[in-house]
């Protein structure tokens, strides 16, 4: 088959089952988007990778699809499907809208010992299981661990893990993970068993939820390796002297003196008020096949129940797979287990638009709004993407779409003396944590939750979501912000364009500085809001962002604009009057999350202004589109070494302005620092 008939047919096959909307965040060579499955109306996150800039990290992609295809338990992200086309590599995974574990921690500040208990033993669950089936993870951080819908985690990024053939007890060589977390003997470039290693990351990442912060961190990359390898750390005075044994004896130097993950199963401090072993085996085993699934799918296939489970049997990992999976998991989740009748399997189903149409119609029966929105922004405002398939176009702030970045995977490559990602930029020359502690919210699960909670979860049966407050009270550097003049009244959200950054190899150099603080000035005028009439806001953000891209390459007020506009009308009336009103005149409102931080303030404009005033002076480039900014910041040699976005949100309860923030790329705890100086020196 010609190459340009497999990747037609790839694509084809990505939109012939699933809707593809906003990326929802990158990692690596990957850029993850959400997804829905049109069948089973299931939402789906998608990573896509181009296989011309995975180069060498094909391998490790193809390492990761084996081993997930051959993992199936409740604390792990359920892989689905896998299309591969001759240019590119797509996998259907599970999706988990509470986003990183990470996110969670900076959020909450550190977590209390009881809450760090549920979480730990569904890691050492998903763990044991792991090293059951004869597999070392070897990336083991908060950011590899994902929330569910019911707050369970599910481990991702199984892109460095071993098999090795003779079994775990055989010893490795690759050495691999993020520094911050790879134990002493790998360090040392010494032979080390896979699953020993993983337990040292494990204390690492335990004392990540006590602490909030790494037992062992700095700067420059030499000292934190010595750090390691001398294995001490201070425990602060709110561990327990339970949790102070436990670390310890999870991050001994010495392998052999290290607890197993056996052993942590009915470790005293992991058993407290549980008084029962972590429950690892699967609740989901490989190759069980449910009949009830089974019986939906014969009927939708119209074909007999034995060949629809001799076709489920295969498992290919492909839209039978996806469906089956799924299928189940709603069973699991006590929804009913049906398919839309009329997207059957048939090949003959329809043209690409008529099947958008048909999944355009299940969004409108859906209870989710946001399906709704999105649902008409792909119908009305789909292009031709990089990948060569349509998509809800994507901003990117050089203009280039879709351009996934090597940059990000310096952080877990092999330990030789180049590797010095994570300190590629700091703000602030301390690291520590923030003196202030977050005021705490609680949020009280739905009897839903409740109902569908894991069993390791029971003993919790509040989480207290909560949200990282105000920050303090002026401190000399914001009072200093405070003399300021007022920026509120001159900043109207638009639709700026930002400029392909100055030629400048390092973007936080003096060229770079300027071209933000000349942004920030052209930000107060709001001389360019000639695109559209309104302000835009985050739900209509990706349609933003095909202005935007579209603004690149055509003139304004032609063709393009007037088809835009008349997509925008469309999608507009068909929003409910409270959604139209958010649309035109302002931020989005939003629920408190985690990655939402409170202002004190009630003028959105005027958090935006501080935002927007603040970034020059910290190195960082954006671009700003409405409410949201997308932040970078450029390591030498141009490479970018952090992405992440801040938007300005509007809250209910309490009624204030809010900062939602979402790292897109680059060293979780680099981004920790920098987005509290940020918020903190804006004085909002
Ligand atoms: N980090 C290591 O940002 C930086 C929501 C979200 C929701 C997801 C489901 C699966 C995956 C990511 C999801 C996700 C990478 C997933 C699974 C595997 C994998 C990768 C991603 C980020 C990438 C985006 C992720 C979080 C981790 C969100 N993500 N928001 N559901 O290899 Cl197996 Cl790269």
């Amino acid at each position: 088959m010609p190459v340009e008939r497999t990747e037609q047919r790839g694509a084809e096959e990505l939109h012939k089952y699933y809707e593809i909307y906003e990326t929802i965040g990158s990692g690596g060579f990957a850029k993850v988007k959400l997804g829905r499955h049109i069948l089973t109306g299931e939402k789906v996150a998608i990573k896509i990778m181009n296989k011309k800039d995975l180069g060498d990290d094909l391998p490790r992609v193809k390492v990761e699809i084996e081993a997930m295809k051959n993992l199936s338990h409740q604390h792990i992200c359920r892989l689905y499907q896998v299309i591969e086309t001759s240019t590119h590599i797509f996998m259907v995974l599970e999706y988990c809208p509470g986003g990183e574990l990470f996110d969670y921690i900076i959020a909450k500040d550190r977590l209390s010992e009881e809450e760090t208990r549920v979480f730990f033993r569904q890691i050492v669950s998903a763990m044991a299981y792991v090293h059951s089936q004869g597999y070392a993870h070897r990336d083991l951080k908060p950011e590899n661990l994902l929330i569910d819908e019911d707050q369970n985690l599910k481990l991702i990024d199984f892109g460095l893990c071993a098999k090795p053939k003779g079994g775990l007890g055989y010893e490795l060589m690759t050495c691999c993970g993020s520094p911050a977390y790879a134990a002493p003997e790998l360090i040392q470039g010494k032979a080390y068993i896979g699953s020993e290693a993983d337990v040292w990351s494990m204390g690492v990442l335990l004392f990540a939820l006590l602490c909030g912060y790494l037992p062992f961190d700095d700067e420059n990359c030499m000292a934190l390796y010595r750090k390691i390898t001398r294995g001490r750390y201070e425990n602060p005075r709110w561990l327990s002297p339970g949790s102070v044994l436990l670390l310890n004896q999870m991050m001994q130097v010495d392998p052999k003196r290290r607890l197993t993950v056996r052993q942590l199963l009915d470790h005293p401090w992991v058993m407290k008020e549980y008084n029962s072993p972590v429950e690892w085996y699967s609740r989901q085993p490989l190759g069980y096949v449910d009949e009830d699934c089974i019986t939906e799918m014969a009927v939708n296939m119209k074909r007999s129940r034995e060949s629809t489970t001799a076709l489920v049997n295969k498992w290919q990992y492909d839209h039978t797979t996806a469906t089956y999976l799924l299928l189940l998991s709603k069973k699991r989740r006590g929804k009913p287990v049906r398919l839309r009748p009329e997207a059957a399997f048939s090949e003959d189903s329809g043209s690409p638009l008529q099947q958008r149409l048909q999944a355009k119609e299940a969004l409108h029966f859906s209870e989710d709004e946001d399906a709704v929105i999105m649902g008409s922004l792909d119908f009305g405002q789909e292009y031709i993407d990089d990948c060569g398939w349509t998509s809800v176009p994507q901003y990117s702030p050089r203009g280039v779409r879709g351009q996934p970045d090597g940059a990000d995977r310096k952080d877990i490559l092999s330990m030789s003396p180049a590797v010095e990602k994570k300190c590629a930029y700091s703000p602030t020359p301390e690291r520590g944590r923030t003196a202030t502690p977050p005021h705490r919210h609680e949020r009280k699960a739905t009897n839903k939750e409740q109902a569908s909670k894991n069993k390791e979860n029971i003993a919790v049966p509040q989480k207290d979501v909560n949200i990282f407050l105000l920050p303090p009270p002026p401190t000399p550097a914001s009072s200093r912000k405070n003399e300021r003049p007022n920026k509120a009244t001159l900043t109207t959200p638009n639709m700026n364009v930002s400029k392909p950054r100055a030629g400048t190899p390092k973007g936080g150099g003096s060229a770079s500085k300027e071209h933000n603080q000349k942004k920030a000035t052209e930000n107060k005028d709001s001389a360019n809001i000639e695109i559209l009439t309104f302000s835009p806001e985050r739900r209509s953000r990706s349609l933003d962002m095909a202005v935007q891209e579209d603004s690149g390459k055509k003139k304004r007020g032609g063709k393009v604009f007037g088809s835009l506009e008349r997509g925008l009308d469309k999608m507009i009336n068909m929003l409910t009057p409270n959604k139209k009103r958010a649309l035109r005149d302002g931020p989005r409102k939003i629920k408190a999350q985690y990655n939402v931080t409170l202002t004190s303030q009630t003028n959105p404009d005027q958090v935006l202004n501080q935002i927007l005033s603040i970034l020059p002076e910290k190195n960082i480039d954006y671009t700003q589109k409405g409410y949201t900014v997308k932040c970078q910041t450029w390591g030498d040699f141009g490479k970018m070494t952090m992405a992440f976005e801040l938007e300005v949100c509007l809250l209910q309860r309490p009624e204030v302005v809010g900062v939602r923030r979402q790292r897109l790329k680059g060293d979780a705890w680099v981004y920790k620092h920098l987005v509290e100086d940020i918020l903190s020196t804006s004085s909002i």
